[in-house]
Parts: C-alpha cells; structure tokens; sequence
C-alpha cells in the first residue's frame, strides 16, 4: 500500500512540474507582467554568420530560423527581426521600434530570463539599455561580439562626413560595426568594427506579443483530481481496516467501552466481531 501511494505521489508531483520543468530553460512570458500587457523578447544569437549581405532579409531570416529553432519561441508564432542596418533601412525601423514613428508600438521588451532590457523604443536608444543584451535564444549568457552595422541611437553606421559606411554588408574599408553583449552603454551596439566576412552574433527582437489570460488545462486538472481523489480513498481504506485490526484485538467490549465511551464505535466493534 505504501508503494501505491508513494508512486501517485511521484506520478502527481512530475505532473504538476512537468510544464515548469519542460520550460526551465527560458522564460516567454514575464512574470513581471499581467495579462493582456504587451512585451516584446530579445536575444542575442549563439550561432553565427557574416555580415557581407546588404540585404535586411538575410539577417531577419538568420534570427527567425535560430528563434524558431526553439520550441517555446516557435510556438509564440510571432515574427523576429535582426537588430541590425544596411545602407537602406535602420535597426530601429527593420525592428519597428522607432521612438518617433508613431506606428511603431512601444512596449517594454524582456530578456528570456525574465529581465527586462528597456521600458520602451526611447529607452531602447537612448545611448544605454538597462541590462546588457547578453541572454541566448536558449537563456544561457553569452559573452560575444555582435553585428549591428548600427549607432546607438539605431540608425545606421554611417560617417556623413567622410561618406564611410560601417552597415552590415558595406564593402568600405573601416568594417561593419559590432555590438558586444555584455555592454549596457551605447557599447551594446557601436563598439567596434570588423571585417564582414567574419563570423559574429547577431541580436532578436520579436514583434508585440500580449500575455495571454490563465486558462487551466482541463486535462491537467482532472489528472490531478483523480490522484487526490485517489490517495484520499487509499488513505480512507488504510484507516477504516487499521480501526477493524484493533477492535478485533480487543477481547472486551466492555473495557473498550469504557475506555472511549462512544456508543457509536460500540455499535461498530460490535458490528464487526459479529
Ligand atoms: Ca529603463
Ligand atoms: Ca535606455
């Protein structure tokens, strides 16, 4: 009897945790938040590519295939952008994160260890972020140099003066601008530059998501019903055949009697030694 309830005990704990445990590795949901707020997730690749295309797309591409190769952003079902600028679009609009684009929805954007990067677009590129942009699409921290092609107020790398461009796939001489992950100042993105045809990290921004209302999964709760329902009976059963045990080891109704004064159990023990 002990094995049952030890087992159910087991089967009802891994039950119960087993989401929490499927889902320890990143957070999607901010825990900060309540539902229907809007967020955005960030992160910062682990694998890497070049930077010598200066087509936007490949990067949006690059960042969606390594997001969507994760299971809890894929189910999301959201859209990711490269934080990154080419010589015809800036970070901040292949992001839509433009503080003076109306259109653009401001949103707090979270790390996927339930941290939050910034409050809002203006907090995003205004010169700092709150916390470095160091957590991988699989929520370990990474300490690496990322492609941006981006100054710290996300437009692109761009010397007006000397007409020198730094954006991913610029063929000028001074290299692509990077990033690097474990700066928070305007380091995050403008810290230095590199020859493009290398292989560097790259930053993710997901679309506005909202959270959504708890629902309980019906299946879940009625699993988890019948285990407690379960261990009650068991426990019921183990307590009314331990009562039988002892009253059949007392010889005496009267002294029994006697001894708890309960008419009730009288008539039980009576019942049962019959
Ligand atoms: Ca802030
Ligand atoms: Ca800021």
């Amino acid at each position: 009897m002990k094995t049952i309830v030890f087992v159910l005990s087991v089967s009802i704990l891994v039950l119960f945790f087993l989401p929490l445990i499927a889902f320890a590795g990143i957070v999607t949901i901010p825990t900060s938040l309540s539902p229907s707020n809007q967020y955005r997730l960030a992160f910062v690749t682990s694998t890497t590519r070049d930077a010598t295309s200066s087509d936007i797309s490949v990067y949006n591409t690059f960042v969606s295939d390594v997001a969507n190769a994760i299971p809890e952003l894929n189910a999301l079902g959201t859209t990711w952008k490269a934080v990154g600028s080419t010589a015809t679009v800036d970070a901040r609009d292949n992001t839509e994160t433009n503080p003076y684009n109306a259109a653009h929805v401001s949103v707090p954007i979270f790390l996927l260890n339930d941290t939050k990067l910034v409050d809002s677009n203006d907090d995003l590129w205004d010169d700092s972020i709150d916390l470095p942009l160091d957590i991988t699409e699989a929520g370990l921290q990474i300490d690496t140099d990322v492609w941006t092609g981006s100054y710290s107020d996300g437009t692109g790398s761009f010397w007006v003066f000397s007409q020198i461009s730094q954006e991913l796939g610029s063929t000028d001489s001074y290299g692509v601008q990077v990033g690097y992950s474990l700066r928070s100042d305007v380091g995050w993105v403008d810290r230095s530059s590199y020859q493009p045809t290398i292989l560097r990290s790259f930053y993710a921004l997901s679309a506005p998501l909202n959270v959504p209302s708890p629902i309980p999964e019906p299946s879940t709760l009625i699993l988890f019903s019948i285990a407690i329902l379960s261990i009650l009976g068991i426990t019921y059963h183990r307590r009314r055949r331990a009562t039988r045990q002892s009253y059949r080891k007392k010889p005496d109704a009267d002294l029994y009697y006697a001894r708890h004064k309960s008419k009730t159990e009288l008539y039980r023990f009576v019942n049962v030694n019959r």
